[in-house]
C-alpha cells in the first residue's frame, strides 16, 4: 500500500463544523515519529477550526481501550501510534490488536476513528510518513482530516 491514489485534502468544507468534538489518542513509543504525527494531527484540527482533546497512552496496544472509553463523548476519534517490526512476532500481535480493536470501536460506537497507526518495517519508513521536515507524507494530518470529514458527513444523523 502506498500514498498513491489518496484524495486531495481540503478542509474548507468543515467551516461551520467547529462544534464537532475531536479526541486524539496517541501512543508514546518512538518519540520522534510520534511527535511528528501528533503535530500533524493538531495542525489539521487547527485548519478545521476545531480544538481537540489529546489523551496519551503507553503503546499502540492500549489505543483501542482508550478509544472505546472516549468514543461516546466525542464526534470523532483519531488514534496515533507507531509500531516497528522487531525480531519476534510481537509486531504482528500489536498491529492486529490495534487494527481490529480500533475497527471494532468505530463500528460499535458509530463514530469515525481515524487510523493514524504506522506499521513499519524500519524506523525510516515511520519518519518518511510522520509529517516531519523531509517526510513525504503526513499521516497525522491525514487521519484527522479523514475522521473529521466522516464526522461532518454523519453530523445530524442520530441513531
Ligand atoms: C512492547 C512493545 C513493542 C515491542 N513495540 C512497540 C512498538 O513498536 N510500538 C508501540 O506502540 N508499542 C510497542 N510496544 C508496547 C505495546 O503496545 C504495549 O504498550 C505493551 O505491550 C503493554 O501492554
Amino acid at each position: 500500500m502506498s500514498g498513491h491514489g489518496a484524495p486531495a485534502i481540503d478542509l474548507s468544507h468543515l467551516s461551520g463544523k467547529g462544534h464537532l468534538r475531536l479526541v486524539v489518542v496517541a501512543a508514546s513509543w518512538h518519540t520522534e515519529i510520534m511527535d511528528g504525527l501528533l503535530a500533524g494531527a493538531l495542525r489539521a484540527a487547527t485548519d478545521a477550526g476545531i480544538q481537540p482533546t489529546v489523551v496519551r497512552v503507553p503503546g499502540s496496544f492500549e489505543l483501542p481501550v482508550a478509544a472505546a472509553r472516549l468514543a461516546p463523548h466525542f464526534d470523532a476519534v483519531v488514534a496515533l501510534g507507531v509500531v516497528i517490526r522487531g525480531g519476534t512476532p510481537h509486531f504482528d500481535y500489536v498491529c492486529q490488536a490495534a487494527t481490529s480493536g480500533l475497527t471494532d470501536v468505530s463500528v460499535s460506537s458509530g463514530k469515525p476513528v481515524g487510523f493514524g497507526v504506522l506499521t513499519c518495517d524500519t524506523e525510516q519508513q515511520g519518519l518518511d510518513r510522520a509529517g516531519l521536515p523531509g517526510s513525504s507524507e503526513d499521516k497525522g494530518y491525514e487521519s484527522v482530516a479523514a475522521a473529521l470529514t466522516t464526522a461532518a458527513v454523519l453530523d445530524g444523523w442520530q441513531g
